[in-house]
């Protein structure tokens, strides 16, 4: 049976971005959320192999600094015709300045070198792997995938880091030209889209009090 959340949560990110996406995420089940950043938390350093456990280490990090449960989100896009890559090294393909622009067209520069112009030679997926653990050591988990195709150029100034180049499956236009409420709003007045937000119903169905 899974732990339910109540009361106050730390969220446990340092990226503007995912903090105002889980903000909103979080808004409607009436937790009182706190940010990593408003608690003066360092960034542990994500030395896992994997989505969810570079989740884990965030999210127990900060519950043990903060002495409350804490709520993590490990990212990133997963481009098939480049094996993987960045995949969770995504954050840091974009350098100590957070060059997302660089990050973009180091991808499409390996793109082009593997002869990948065609859309289906160009698929990826964005992955969210959520993390809640608890003080005492308790942990929920659950990751989700959100599947499309690479653009170039970029489109649209909405969202942050990848998204100006990924165009989901089913739509015409990519994350960076979407409302927020469009990439990863819930029904009834989204679709729940984007990789966070598919990843957010599976943990609402566990820990969070229905709407
Ligand atoms: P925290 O660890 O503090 O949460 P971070 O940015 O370092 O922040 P990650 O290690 O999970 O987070 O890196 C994920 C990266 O993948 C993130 O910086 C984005 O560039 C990219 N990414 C994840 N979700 C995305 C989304 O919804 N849209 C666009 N890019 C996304």
């Amino acid at each position: 049976m899974a732990r339910r959340i109540t009361g106050k949560l730390v969220i446990a990110t340092h990226n503007p971005g995912k903090l105002a996406e889980m903000r909103e995420l979080l808004a409607p089940h009436g937790i009182e959320a706190v940010s990593a950043g408003e608690l003066g938390l360092g960034e542990p350093e994500e030395t896992g192999h994997d989505f969810r456990s570079n989740a884990g280490i965030k999210a127990v990090a900060a519950a043990q600094a903060a002495k409350l449960p804490a709520f993590a989100d490990d990212s990133g896009i997963v481009v098939d015709a480049l094996d993987g890559a960045p995949g969770i090294f995504s954050a840091r393909w974009a350098g100590p300045t957070k060059d997302f622009t660089a990050a973009m067209t180091r991808i499409e520069r390996l793109l082009q070198e593997r002869g990948a112009t065609a859309p289906d030679r160009r698929r990826a997926h964005f992955v969210s792997a959520l993390c809640v653990a608890w003080p005492d050591g308790h942990r929920e988990e659950v990751e989700a995938r959100v599947d499309g195709t690479l653009v170039w150029p970029p489109r649209g100034t909405a969202g942050f880091g990848y998204d100006p180049m990924f165009l989901p499956d089913g739509h015409t236009r990519t994350f960076g030209e979407m409302e927020s409420i469009e990439k990863h709003g819930l029904p009834p007045l989204g679709l729940g889209l984007s990789h966070r937000a598919r990843a957010f119903v599976k943990l609402a169905e566990i820990c969070l009090e229905p709407r």
